[in-house]
């Protein structure tokens, strides 16, 4: 595996120097954040990017995200010039040595949380979902703003993607991703790069959206629209753990043993039993996913793509970007190298 770790650019409050001193961290995850959906990166973004890390004896080779534009989702009268973009973001991208691409198919949102600094007995603080705090909450009708949401959207603009949305429905989605994927996966091939789909976290319809990258079934037809090893996923153990139908040591078996996972985000949480959950520490014992059935499962794969620790706790009094603070995805970046050594001598014998 390769070990990753996500750096969102020069506004990162942690240095790329401090990364590079993570114990077998390899690559580093990051994007051109400036620009909007749609549109062309600047190569020389891309080159500074490729640069910065390598002067830090980093790789830049995984890209998170080039976003899936609104039009190209809803299949609007600018999806073509918005898929050439993204064709071109691909094609500059492999210029400058990425191999993998991080996206999503999540309509409007990406992920959603109802508090960011939910504060455990420990005094850490975590990304949390809860129902109740979720409940009687209505976009089309109140002016929410929840974290982690695309905060350049007017209310407005978010009503009318929400009906849009919910015209569309989910057949609807599923075309639009089909035009997307024969359009990008054949480019993909082309330059060498694997493109990884991120699942909806949480993996199921939020405001009556269509939400459909949420299970097994949904993943094996995505990965049969174009069945290339091109076409991979991004495998969240979180996002779709935190649906109690999904089995996520039993998904990262059977896809990594198909060859399909390009990237693992690999972190825990905790479900509570109306179906809320917690973020927790990458550790199986403080949440409801086994990570070591996890990292076997990848192991007994042979699996040799990107791995990262995925959204850490604030702990030891470091303010941040939450989930993405160094302390504690340092942590679970040394605790995967402990399961991973051990797994791959387990497995040598
Ligand atoms: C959250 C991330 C997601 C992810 C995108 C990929 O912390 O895992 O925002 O980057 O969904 O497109």
């Amino acid at each position: 595996m390769k070990l990753s770790f996500r750096w969102y650019g020069e506004s990162d409050p942690i240095p790329l120097s401090y990364i590079a001193q993570i114990p077998g961290m390899r690559s580093v995850v990051s994007a051109v954040y400036d620009v909007k959906p749609g549109q062309v990166w600047p190569e020389e973004s891309i080159q500074k990017l490729a640069e910065d890390c390598k002067a830090h004896g980093l790789v830049f080779d995984v890209v998170e995200s080039i976003p899936v534009s609104e039009d190209i989702k809803l299949g609007t009268e600018k999806r073509d010039e918005h898929i050439a973009a993204y064709l071109e973001n691909i094609r500059r991208c492999a210029k400058y040595g990425v191999k993998c691409v991080t996206y999503n198919f999540m309509p409007v949102f990406d992920w959603t949380r109802t508090q960011l600094d939910k504060a455990a007995p420990d005094g850490s603080t975590s990304l949390v979902m809860y129902f109740d705090q979720l409940q009687g909450l209505d976009p089309l009708t109140d002016d929410i703003h929840l974290p982690g949401w695309d905060a350049s959207y007017t209310q407005d603009e978010v009503r009318g993607l929400i009906r849009a949305y919910g015209e569309l429905g989910e057949e609807g989605l599923w075309k639009n991703i089909e035009i997307f994927l024969k359009a990008v996966i054949p480019v993909a091939e082309e330059c060498g790069v694997v493109m990884a789909l991120h699942p909806d976290d949480p993996p199921y319809p939020i405001f009556g959206l269509p939400r459909v990258i949420t299970c097994e079934k949904n993943l094996d037809r995505y990965l049969s629209i174009v069945d290339s090893p091109a076409n991979s996923l991004c495998l969240c153990t979180g996002s779709l753990g935190c649906a109690a139908f999904n089995d996520v040591p039993a998904l990262v078996r059977k896809y990594a043993a198909m060859g399909r996972i390009g990237f693992m985000h690999i972190r825990n949480v905790k479900l509570l039993p109306d179906g809320s959950f917690e973020e927790r520490a990458h550790l199986s014992a403080c949440g409801s996913l086994d990570i070591y059935e996890i990292v076997k499962a990848l192991v007994d794969a042979g699996f040799d793509g990107y791995v990262r620790p995925d959204h850490g706790r604030m702990i030891w009094g470091e303010t941040g970007k939450p989930g993405y603070g160094l302390y504690d995805r340092a942590l679970g970046a040394a605790y995967l190298n402990g399961l991973f050594e051990a797994c791959t001598k387990a497995k040598k014998g």
